[in-house]
């Protein structure tokens, strides 16, 4: 049992151990075949087989096992270290001192979006992208998107997904209209509503966060550390709300064979949503 903390509480030697233990996973190849897995596993409602992690009812299991895999491997690296999390709605401006030189560097340059500060910029010489979805070898953010504007989710935004007492709803996709499932992972309704929460924050960090390979920017493990702590939370505030689908969908479902419910085992590693409830099994938040 460990805990995972706020960012904004880490000192300067945590921050440090956390980047260390980020570079070695890079530098050994670890990290690639954790954003290789991330895109492998990055499949949309518009394609057709199963959708264990995105728009679907296990996004939240899902990631939490993965989330668990890469906090393993960093731990093996230094074992002080555990991932933290970012509360966008606190810290949402490029100012906030997650984005300093000491941590996880700012935003990219003008023009080509390279960040060129912190320990992840290309012109260190320590992170190299070569499991992103475009050529490019730098790491690159846009905040706020100033071509189309995008700004990040507020409280209010979070606490009206967190007041659904439903965790999910048919047709189980990102077409979902409620449930807190896609009121936090935030596929916008066509004609209606935008992205909100989760996808609005992978888009006003923009740049390499925008894609299938999101984890090329290691904001990904605190964002998701965040949505993590949300699912607990929601938790909390229902006991008596379960994850759905509950039991296996009907044969004529279009949906049956690629979501997941709540005994039927995800891939890569075979578990199903119900091993993944609970998570102070693991780890908590403070
Ligand atoms: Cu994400």
């Amino acid at each position: 049992m460990y805990s995972r903390k706020n960012q904004r509480d880490l000192t300067r030697t945590e921050k440090k151990r956390l980047v260390d233990a980020i570079l070695e996973l890079k530098r050994t190849g670890r990290y690639d075949d954790f954003v290789t897995q991330h895109r492998q596993y990055y499949v949309t409602d518009a394609q057709s087989g199963p959708r264990p992690a995105h728009m679907t009812p296990s996004f939240f299991p899902w990631h939490r096992r993965y989330l668990l895999e890469f906090e393993r491997a960093l731990r093996a690296v230094d074992s002080r270290v555990s991932i933290p999390y970012w509360d966008w709605t606190r810290d949402g401006t490029a100012s906030a001192s997650l984005w300093a030189e000491d941590f996880l560097g700012g935003n990219g340059r003008p023009g080509d979006r390279q960040v060129m500060t912190g320990p992840f910029a290309y012109r260190r010489g320590n992170w190299r992208i070569r499991a992103g979805v475009t050529d490019d070898a730098f790491l690159r953010r846009n905040f706020g998107r100033p071509s189309a504007p995008v700004a990040l989710p507020v409280a209010a935004d979070v606490e009206r997904a967190l007041r659904d007492p439903v965790y999910d709803a048919a047709p189980w996709n990102s077409v979902s209209t409620t449930g807190f499932r896609n009121r936090i992972e935030g596929w916008g309704i066509r004609g209606g509503r935008g992205v909100a929460n989760h996808n609005r924050v992978h888009r006003w960090i923009g740049g390499s966060m925008a894609g299938a390979a999101s984890p090329d920017d290691p904001v990904f493990w605190l964002h998701h550390a965040f949505i993590d702590l949300l699912w607990a939370r929601w938790q909390k505030a229902h006991p008596r709300s379960r994850y759905l689908p509950a039991r296996a969908l009907p044969a004529e479902d279009p949906q049956r064979g690629r979501i997941f419910t709540l005994d039927q085992p995800m891939p890569p590693w075979d578990v199903p949503p119900s091993r993944l409830m609970d998570h102070t099994r693991y780890y908590r938040y403070v």
